[in-house]
């Protein structure tokens, strides 16, 4: 069984989506965030950075960043469907698409949310947030060019774990409705994603829908 280190809202909800994707057996361990639960040192133990998500997977592994445990999970059950498989042509368009949103859209989030973080002046942040933002929307028109391109998912007709994770993110963005209105094949592709039953009950788990 696999063991989820988890907090609602979080960069866990795209392993916990392909959990529920690939009907594996997995408990939750729910952290408290605004406890510090996660800088704990039991936690601190299997994710030294003190960041959700964690996987322990059935056999003892332990597997930090939200993309890296989305692709261990892919190939862990195959059968699911989510990755393309080796020699597949469409698994580096994958890659691609997975690591411009963990490297590109997830990172400009956290300048975004966490402003503070970045300087180590203070009076500082309210500049990190407007870049952030700025970034952030130019950044979604790239994802948006890509689904127009012709989409309706990352990898054209493929459903994928990249659209899990773009789901994911697309959480993360301040007004949904928005984002939707900015860039309406983003809001097409979690339409069709949020009507798997696997990523609703996972939304709604997460308080998203
Ligand atoms: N690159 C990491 C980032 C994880 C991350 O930043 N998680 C956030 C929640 S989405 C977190 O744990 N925040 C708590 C904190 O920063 O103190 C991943 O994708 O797993």
């Amino acid at each position: 069984m696999y063991k989820l280190y988890w907090a609602a809202g979080t960069a866990a909800l795209a392993p916990q989506a392909i959990l529920e994707e690939a009907g594996a057996p997995y408990e939750i361990v729910a952290l408290d965030l605004g406890k510090q639960e996660h800088r704990r040192p039991e936690y601190l133990a299997l994710n030294p950075a003190g960041l959700v998500p964690t996987l322990v997977t059935d056999d003892g592994q332990v597997l930090t960043e939200s993309a890296a445990i989305t692709v261990a999970l892919c190939e862990r059950h195959p059968d699911a469907g989510l990755i393309p498989g080796a020699g597949d042509p469409a698994r580096c368009s994958f890659f691609r698409w997975l690591f411009y949103l963990t490297n590109t859209v997830q990172e400009a989030f956290k300048r975004f949310y966490f402003p503070g973080r970045f300087s180590t002046d203070p009076a500082d942040a309210p500049r990190i947030k407007e870049r952030a933002a700025s970034d952030l929307a130019a950044r979604w028109r790239i994802v948006e060019d890509r689904l127009a391109d012709p989409g309706p998912y990352l990898l054209v007709e493929r459903f994928s774990a990249a659209d899990i994770f773009l789901v994911m993110l697309a959480t993360w963005f301040e007004s949904r409705a928005g984002l939707f209105e900015m860039c309406p094949k983003v809001g097409r592709c979690f339409a069709l994603a949020a009507e798997r039953p696997a990523l609703r009950r996972t939304l709604e788990a997460n308080g998203e829908l």
